[in-house]
């Protein structure tokens, strides 16, 4: 694909991007947090809330493989050791279960367990990066962004769960770092609606403060305007 600039509608404006310096990254598609049977759903969350971003996001992903664009999965998880697993967050959630312990489908949010793996609908394939993250945002002690600049990627099209935690640390983090990003709105989910709508809210208030946010539907007929 070529240098071309291409432009979505987005709030609070229309975004105008060139794909060439464009990623999709798909936050923490893991099957502990969307599947019936995982740790979201044992904690007591409706799981469908967040099951309603598999399809626009496998069609963002199809549509970024057809355009030969980089696609970046995260997962967010610790070390089968825990070493980088701090007290404050093991201790914090005082649930029935935490982090490390056996879970419905293995040691919760441990590297190499089931749970901790992406949802087979989104799974990445070869030449496509996974940040394994041990915080919320995906920059927190990865190489998310030496992977990027080595790319030549400063666009951030970002979709994944939850709006408010991960999604929206990351975006935070990302623009502190001089990524211009553009969440897709039906890409992203929470356990709690409107903590959605508001994260929402918040990253492209006052003009944008962290970015912008556009939906799967805008985004697929620009990319596929331009193949
Ligand atoms: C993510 C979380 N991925 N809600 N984690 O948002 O704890």
């Amino acid at each position: 694909m070529g240098r071309t600039s291409l432009t979505v509608p987005a709030e609070p404006y229309d975004f105008v991007f060139e794909p060439s310096g464009c990623a999709l990254l798909i936050i923490d598609m893991q099957r502990d947090f969307l599947e019936p049977g995982g740790f979201g759903e044992m904690l007591g969350n409706d799981v469908s809330l967040l099951r309603s971003t598999i399809e626009p996001n496998r069609m963002l992903l199809d549509a970024w493989r057809t355009a030969g664009l980089p696609v970046i999965h995260t997962r967010e998880g610790h070390r089968p050791d825990l070493a980088d697993l701090s007290a404050a967050k093991r201790t914090r959630g005082r649930g029935p279960a935490t982090i490390g312990d056996p879970g419905p489908m293995g040691r919760i949010l441990v590297r190499g367990e089931a749970g901790h793996d992406i949802i087979p609908e989104l799974y990445p394939i070869g030449g496509e990066p996974v940040i394994d993250k041990p915080g919320k945002g995906a920059f927190y002690q990865t190489d998310l962004d030496l992977v990027l600049r080595n790319r030549g990627i400063d666009t951030l099209f970002v979709c994944g769960v939850t709006t408010e935690v991960c999604v929206n640390t990351t975006v935070r983090e990302a623009n502190d770092r001089g990524y211009r990003c553009v969440v897709i709105a039906d890409g992203c989910a929470s356990y709690f609606p409107e903590f959605h709508e508001m994260g929402l809210k918040m990253i492209k208030a006052q003009g944008g403060i962290f970015g912008f946010v556009s939906a799967s539907e805008p985004v697929l007929a620009a990319l596929a305007g331009s193949l």
